[in-house]
C-alpha cells in the first residue's frame, strides 16, 4: 500500500475527515489525497517520492515558490531568538511599517494569526464603527470561516456542500446580505432599500474562491462611490490578492481606496498569519485605544514575521510581478492553444498568477456562471493530471497560482499535460 493511503487511513481515525482544513481533502474526487514530505521551489516531494509541479502554493503564500531560501534563513535566525514573547517586538513595526508603504489605503494595521481572524475582525469592526449590523457579501466568495460570512460561501465550504454552514443561527445569518457578484444593480437596490443599516460590504476584489474570475470593468469602482454615499465601509479581502496582483494589491489596479483590507498568506511566507487595516479613524476604534475588542496570543510572531518581511522584500527586490506576469502569459497562450488543438471551447481566466480553467464555454463571472461547468470533465482532467505529475487546485471552487520559482520549463511541461490529460477526457 502506497504510504499516503496508510497515512490517510491513520488520520481519519484521529482527524475528522483526515485533514485540517477540508480544501484538503479529494472526497469528491473518490480518493484519498497525496501526503507532502517536503517541498522546494516549484515542486512537492510526497511521502511515496513522486514529484509534482505544484500550481496549488500552499493555497496563495508561496508566491516565491517552496522554502526560499530568504525566508528559511530569517525563520532560522528569528527562531534562535525565541518563538513568542507576548510583548510588542521590532519585526511588527517593520512588518506594519512595510504593509503601509505599499498598501495606501492602509494607515493603521493590526496583525492575526489567519486571514479568517482577519475578516472576523474587520466585520466586528466595521459595526463597532458604523453602529450599523448588516453586512454584504456576495455569493461564493470566502473569507475563512466566520460565522457571519459563513452564508453562500465558496472555497472548501462550495466544494462539499455546505455554502450555508450549519451552526450558523439563522438570526446571524440574516443580518448578511449575499449578492451576486459584478451585478451592480442588485448593488444599487439594496443600498436604495437598507443602505443606512449596512455597516459594511466585504468582497474578494478578484474572486478566487469559486474558481478565479474578474471584476467588470467599474464594477469595483461603483462599490467604491456607492459605499461612500451611504457611509458604509468597503472591506476589500486581499487575503489571496494581497502582494499577489500587485504590490498593492487588487486595490492598486484600480487606484481604488478602502475603507479596511484584510490581508494574510504571502505576509506570513508560509507561517500563520492575517492582518486587518486602513483608515486610522477606524482602526484607533480598536482596543486598546477604542471600544472594539480584539487580540491573539501569537499575533504578530517573531517566526510570521520574518518569514512574511523576508518575502516581502524579495518580492520587492526582485520586482516579482514582472515574472509572474511573463509565467502566466506563457501559461494562459499555451492552455489556450491546448484547448483549440483539442477542440475545446472551455474558459480560462487568469490575472497575473492566478488562474483557473473553467470547463464551461460560457463566460465566468459570477457564481452561477461559474456552476455551469462540468464537474465530471473537471474530476477526470484534474485526476490525469495529478498522475502525471502536476497538482493543480482539486475543487473548480479554487484558483490556480504561480510562483516565481516556476520554470519556463514546468510551464511547458504543464501545458503538455493538460493537452494529454484533455485529449484523455475528451471522451466523457
Ligand atoms: P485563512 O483563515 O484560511 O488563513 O484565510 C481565510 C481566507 C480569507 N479570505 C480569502 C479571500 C481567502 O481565500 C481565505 C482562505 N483561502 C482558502 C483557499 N481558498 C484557504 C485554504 C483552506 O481553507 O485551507
Amino acid at each position: 500500500m502506497p504510504i499516503s493511503e496508510d497515512m490517510f487511513d491513520r488520520a481519519c481515525k484521529v482527524i475528522p475527515g483526515g485533514v485540517n482544513s477540508p480544501v484538503r481533502a479529494f472526497n469528491h474526487l473518490g480518493r484519498a489525497p497525496f501526503f507532502v514530505d517536503s517541498a522546494k521551489g516549484a515542486h512537492l516531494r510526497d511521502v511515496d517520492g513522486k514529484d509534482y509541479i505544484d500550481y496549488v502554493g500552499t493555497w496563495g503564500p508561496a508566491i516565491l515558490g517552496h522554502a526560499p531560501d530568504c525566508v528559511v534563513q530569517a525563520v532560522q535566525d528569528a527562531s534562535k531568538k525565541g518563538m513568542s514573547f507576548g510583548t510588542p517586538t521590532p519585526a511588527e513595526v517593520e512588518m506594519a511599517e512595510l504593509i503601509c508603504r505599499l498598501v495606501p489605503s492602509i494607515e493603521k494595521v493590526r496583525m492575526t494569526n489567519s486571514g479568517t481572524e482577519a475578516t472576523m475582525s474587520a466585520v466586528r469592526l466595521a459595526r463597532g464603527f458604523t453602529g450599523r449590523k448588516l453586512i454584504v457579501k456576495f455569493a461564493g466568495c470566502y473569507h475563512g470561516h466566520v460565522d457571519s460570512l459563513l452564508v453562500s460561501a465558496g472555497s472548501g465550504a462550495l466544494t462539499h456542500g455546505q455554502p450555508d454552514s450549519a451552526g450558523v443561527p439563522s438570526e446571524l445569518a440574516a443580518l448578511t446580505i449575499v449578492l451576486p457578484f459584478n451585478d451592480e444593480q442588485a448593488v444599487r437596490d439594496i443600498f436604495h432599500r437598507r443602505g443606512r443599516e449596512i455597516a459594511g460590504v466585504i468582497v474578494e476584489p478578484y474572486p478566487g474562491n469559486a474558481g478565479f474570475y474578474l471584476p467588470r470593468p467599474g464594477y469595483l469602482e461603483y462599490l467604491r462611490e456607492i459605499t461612500a454615499q451611504y457611509d458604509a465601509l468597503l472591506i476589500f479581502d486581499e487575503v489571496m490578492t494581497g502582494f499577489r496582483l500587485a504590490p498593492g494589491g487588487a486595490q492598486q489596479l484600480h487606484a481604488i481606496e478602502p475603507d479596511l483590507t484584510t490581508l494574510g498568506k504571502i505576509i506570513g511566507g508560509g507561517l500563520p498569519v492575517g492582518a486587518f487595516g486602513g483608515r486610522a479613524d477606524i482602526m484607533d476604534s480598536i482596543a486598546p485605544l477604542g471600544g472594539v475588542y480584539q487580540a491573539g496570543t501569537l499575533s504578530g510572531n517573531p517566526l510570521a514575521m520574518a518569514a512574511g518581511i523576508a518575502q516581502l522584500r524579495e518580492l520587492l527586490r526582485t520586482n516579482a510581478w514582472e515574472r509572474l506576469e511573463t509565467l502566466g502569459a506563457r501559461l494562459e497562450e499555451g492552455m489556450r492553444r491546448a484547448l483549440v488543438d483539442n477542440g475545446f471551447n472551455f474558459t480560462f481566466k487568469r490575472c497575473g498568477s492566478m488562474f483557473c480553467l473553467h470547463f464551461t464555454e460560457q463566460d465566468v463571472v459570477d457564481l452561477t456562471s461559474v456552476k455551469t461547468a462540468r464537474f465530471d470533465f473537471f474530476r477526470c482532467y484534474f485526476l490525469n493530471m495529478l498522475d502525471q505529475g502536476v497538482f493543480v487546485a482539486p475543487s473548480p471552487f479554487e484558483t490556480g497560482f504561480l510562483s516565481t520559482a516556476h520554470s519556463e520549463t514546468d510551464v511547458d511541461a504543464t501545458i503538455v499535460a493538460a493537452s494529454r490529460a484533455l485529449h484523455c477526457c475528451a471522451d466523457l
